[in-house]
């Protein structure tokens, strides 16, 4: 069984002498392996599509607050939630009226491909039945939304739109004649379970998808429209329209932003043989894919930009692929476990165990006796668990999370050697 240092830190407190003791991060859900000896802190970029940072988060004017703790910015960061035509995503984050927010890339840069570069997903949704045909007459519950990006965090260009027909935004539906003269704006298009790595053109009717909206729905955007090539910060703000149901989510409710061309950002000293953007040891680990081919399943687009656009950089396709991804922190005494949102209503388990138990035995990996953490956590963070517990001078923790409860998903993951992370004992229910 292969253990490879991606996201190594040390204790990171006044750890005990000889030899600090240090947490490990073993992704669940997916084949990434992390292990933390006593060594410089190095964080694995998986380059997802998906926005690494909240950098800047405005709340507008709401007529009462969410209840506590469910501003939680960690849900724009992974992909767009679950929803129907009719139904909104609730996986997102309301802004309040006039509120904004700035999304940013760290490990990956949007870059302007051919036709629209990133799309917004807002939960817009059809106050009618989805039309079945072009001519079809609808409405949609839109709160539209000011799109802008910057390639350096300073220098925004914002997405032209009509100011006249926003201003007419005034009832929770939204005729789709007025719907058609809002495009440049967040929030108009009905998003919905899907592919949310296909955009869609507002001017063609997909015949095949629902309500005619193609991929996942969303608001689709091209660089090109405001002549950037490269962009890494997309701020979103809410236009302040007397629209919505006063209340806690007043405003635009943001749920991600998806980058459909992009290319990763190589962190210092990572290795990268081939030059296709992706570092050999994120090619060997997580993605499998060649380190030393830059197109490792011959579809023409290189390894990196796949990954870099949720695409699977090793199997020729367009279904959407990301790596979870978890990280630790340490917080006055306490280590906190945070992980990237997979899915609306999705819940979660973390465990914590010690490198020394784990062992290949019999077609898996035995992670040994384990600590569960936290049971079903509805939030995306151990914060407010204290878990103050360290390893012995010269051992270490890991932590893995996995979706909840037990066997509703693909467990702790697999080591990369395939086989089924297993604890002997003291697994979360
Ligand atoms: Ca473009
Ligand atoms: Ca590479
Ligand atoms: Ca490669
Ligand atoms: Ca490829």
């Amino acid at each position: 069984m292969d253990i490879t240092c991606l996201d190594c830190r040390g204790s990171g407190r006044r750890a005990p002498p000889p030899l600090a003791g240090a947490r490990v991060v073993i992704a669940g859900l997916a084949v990434a392996l992390a292990i933390a000896v006593p060594a410089p802190a190095r964080a694995q970029a998986t380059s997802d599509c998906f926005p690494d940072r909240v950098a800047a988060l405005s709340i507008g004017a709401v007529a009462s607050p969410p209840a506590t703790n469910s501003w939680q910015p960690g849900i724009l960061l992974g992909p767009p939630g679950s929803a129907t035509p009719t139904t909104g995503s609730l996986s997102v984050m309301s802004l309040g009226h006039g509120g904004s927010v700035v999304l940013e890339f760290t490990d990956n840069v949007i870059i302007d491909g051919p036709g629209p570069d990133l799309v917004v997903f807002e939960n817009a949704f059809f106050c009618t039945s989805p039309p079945a045909t072009a001519a079809d007459p609808y409405s949609v519950f839109a709160e539209p939304g000011i799109v802008a990006v910057s390639e350096d965090g300073t220098d925004y260009r914002t997405f032209p739109y009509d100011a006249a027909a926003l201003a007419q935004v005034t009832t929770l539906c939204t005729d789709r004649s007025l719907i058609g003269q809002l495009h440049g704006l967040l929030g108009i298009t009905p998003s919905f379970t899907g592919n949310y790595t296909v955009p869609d053109d507002p001017l063609v009717f997909d015949a095949g998808a629902p309500g005619g909206v193609s991929g996942h729905g969303g608001d689709a955007f091209d660089l090109a429209t405001v002549g950037l090539s490269r962009a890494r910060f997309v701020r979103l703000t809410d236009p302040n329209l007397p629209l919505g149901i006063p209340g806690p989510s007043d405003g635009v409710d943001i749920d991600t932003v998806v980058a459909l061309h992009a290319r990763p950002l190589l962190q210092p000293g990572q290795a990268d043989t081939d030059g296709d953007g992706l570092s050999d040891e994120a090619e060997q680990i997580l993605y499998q894919s060649d380190p030393n081919r830059v197109d490792t399943d011959a579809d023409g687009v290189p390894d990196g930009e796949e990954a870099a656009s949720c695409r699977n950089p090793s199997i020729a396709g367009t279904d959407p692929f990301f790596i979870p991804d978890i990280d630790l922190r340490v917080e006055g005494a306490a280590t906190v476990a945070g992980w990237n949102f997979l899915g609306s209503a999705v819940l979660y388990d973390v465990i914590r165990g010690g490198t020394k138990a784990l062992r290949s035995i019999g077609g898996m990996v035995d992670l040994g006796v384990v600590t569960c953490i936290e049971n079903d956590s509805t939030d995306l963070t151990t914060r407010n668990l204290a878990d103050t517990v360290l390893p012995l001078p010269g051992e270490a923790f890991f932590y893995l999370v996995r979706q909840a409860p037990a066997g509703s998903g693909l467990g702790y993951g697999a080591s990369s050697a395939h086989e089924p992370r297993i604890p002997a004992s003291g697994d979360c229910r």
